[in-house]
């Protein structure tokens, strides 16, 4: 086996990393090399990403790389979150600053899309939950934003593909967070162009697929020049950082649902072939693709945005608590009742979160929240209650019960809502790694490297170098109450 590290640069929606990853014999080492915040930047009523900020960081840890190891890296891979892109122009440059997925262009554009493409046809072809900030909604909003930026345009490059761009000078689609766009046929695992034809976007857009695992090359001369390393290649992993956590989870046996826990709460079950049935369009069932070109059969749940949020308020007003303290607050208050609708488009992107829930408690004549401990309890309650009723929603589409929740992602931290969560739903959870994206980012680099045999191998890697924590459901006093009481609150 060749000697040196495998670079895995993670870009979640408030923070970003990068850690190396070493194959020693049947053991997996990693060490955090480089850690920064994500600081997307409001400008005149738009909601950006600063993007070469971001790109910046990959250089930046390529030189602590060079400065403390002196180099030895065998590959390295990008993954982010979804549905965002870059256009690129015709002179091979960036056309404008990427657009943040909360960014209130696409309020109102699903509705006029409809109007081309009905919703149960658009799910039917992609089979993507339907939420104004996929990318499909996001390139019609744009279009009619600025048209002439958009007929100039020559290639779209999601995200990861727009960093792997600007470090190799090669732009090309990975699979997985193609998928997110709601614009890739899940049964062909290909873009959809009849769809993308009907909807008027130039179909030269799409650049050829590439699958994780598969090499790009090596950056380019100027990225070589800059950071004085010279001949790192560059790979695809699962570009999509949900799907790199999910390559991740240390599960022993093949049926479990997974719960990706951070900004989102990403909760499915792996499966052969995409559903892509009227009721998996009713609850709300997306149809990502992972790695090993398995479906993603997830719900997209608005996750601990709702704390982050609400957290960021707080901050704002001289109120600050970091997170394990909101935790100990949340728990002095395990007797406040109140639950809102985690899956509610009110909570995308309000301005004072706090106050949204506030307004949310007392339209549905419940207890309004008046301490930060008992908002932060309502957003867990409703979270764990909100996870129950996937995982029935999914257990009736495949009709499997599964055994096991393992949760990954930086919510593994925080421990009462792990136990909340095997609470409300009566499973057992296991929880951990914390740092399961880039984990898996890193095992899909070394199986596309042919280190490891394949995808199981890595996960038999990821279990040995790290300890979930596990959780019994216990006495769950209460929680079937809850559940119905959601149930009425909230009705599908
Ligand atoms: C999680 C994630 C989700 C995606 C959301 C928005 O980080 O990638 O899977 O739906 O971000 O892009």
């Amino acid at each position: 086996r060749p000697k040196g590290d495998i670079l895995a640069f993670d870009f979640g929606a408030s923070s970003g990393r990068c850690i190396a990853g070493r194959l020693e014999g049947d053991s997996l080492e990693v060490e955090t090399l480089h850690r920064f915040e994500n600081r997307p930047v409001r400008l005149n009523g738009r909601f950006h990403w600063d993007i070469l900020a971001l790109y910046r960081e990959i250089l930046e840890a390529l030189i602590i790389h060079r400065r403390d190891f002196g180099g030895g890296i065998l590959s390295l891979a990008v993954d982010t979150w979804g549905v965002d892109y870059g256009l690129i122009g015709k002179d091979g440059r960036l056309l404008s600053n990427p657009r943040h997925y909360r960014d209130v262009r696409t309020e109102g554009i699903p509705e006029k899309l409809f109007a081309l493409v009905p919703e149960n046809e658009l799910y039917a072809a992609g089979g993507i939950q339907m939420m104004s900030i996929n990318t499909v909604f996001q390139l019609f909003a744009e279009r009619e934003e600025n048209r002439e930026l958009f007929e100039s345009a020559r290639a779209l490059a999601m995200t990861p593909d727009l960093l792997n761009y600007f470090l190799t000078g090669k732009l090309r689609s990975e699979l997985s967070i193609a998928s997110t766009s709601a614009l890739v046929d899940p049964r062909k695992r290909d873009w959809n162009r009849p769809l993308i034809r009907k909807l008027g976007y130039p179909e030269g857009l799409f650049t050829p697929i590439i699958k994780p695992g598969e090499e790009l090359g090596p950056v380019s001369a100027d990225v070589e020049a800059f950071t004085g390393l010279s001949g790192t290649r560059v790979f695809a992993t699962c570009s999509h950082d949900t799907q790199s956590a999910i390559a991740a989870v240390p599960a022993e046996k093949e049926d479990f649902i997974y719960l990706s826990s951070g900004t989102w709460s990403l909760m499915g079950v792996e499966t052969d072939e995409p559903v892509l049935s009227t009721r998996a369009a009713e609850l709300r069932i997306t149809n990502e693709i992972g790695a090993g070109g398995k479906i993603s059969l997830l719900s997209n749940i608005m996750g601990l945005w709702l704390i982050q949020e609400c957290k960021r308020i707080w901050d704002r007003e001289g109120r600050v608590f970091d997170y394990s303290r909101l935790v100990e607050m949340a728990e002095s208050e395990l007797s406040f009742g109140t639950l809102i609708n985690p899956m509610d488009q009110r909570f995308t992107a309000p301005e004072n979160m706090p106050e949204e829930i506030r307004a949310a408690a007392a339209e549905t004549r419940q207890e309004v929240p008046r301490k930060e401990g008992q908002i932060a309890c309502c957003i867990f309650k409703s979270l764990a209650l909100v996870y129950r009723r996937t995982m029935e929603g999914i257990e009736g589409l495949t009709g499997k019960k599964y055994p096991v929740i393992h949760i990954v992602g930086g919510g593994v931290r925080n421990r009462l809502l792990c136990r909340m969560a095997a609470q409300a739903t009566g499973r057992p959870v296991v929880a951990g790694p914390a740092e399961a994206t880039a984990l898996g980012n890193i095992i899909l680099q070394a199986a596309g490297q042919g280190l490891i045999s394949d995808l199981a191998a890595g996960r038999r890697l990821v279990a040995s170098a790290v300890k979930p924590e596990r959780y019994e459901p216990g006495t769950r006093t209460g929680w079937d109450d809850d559940f119905r009481r959601f149930c009425r609150l909230y009705p599908e």
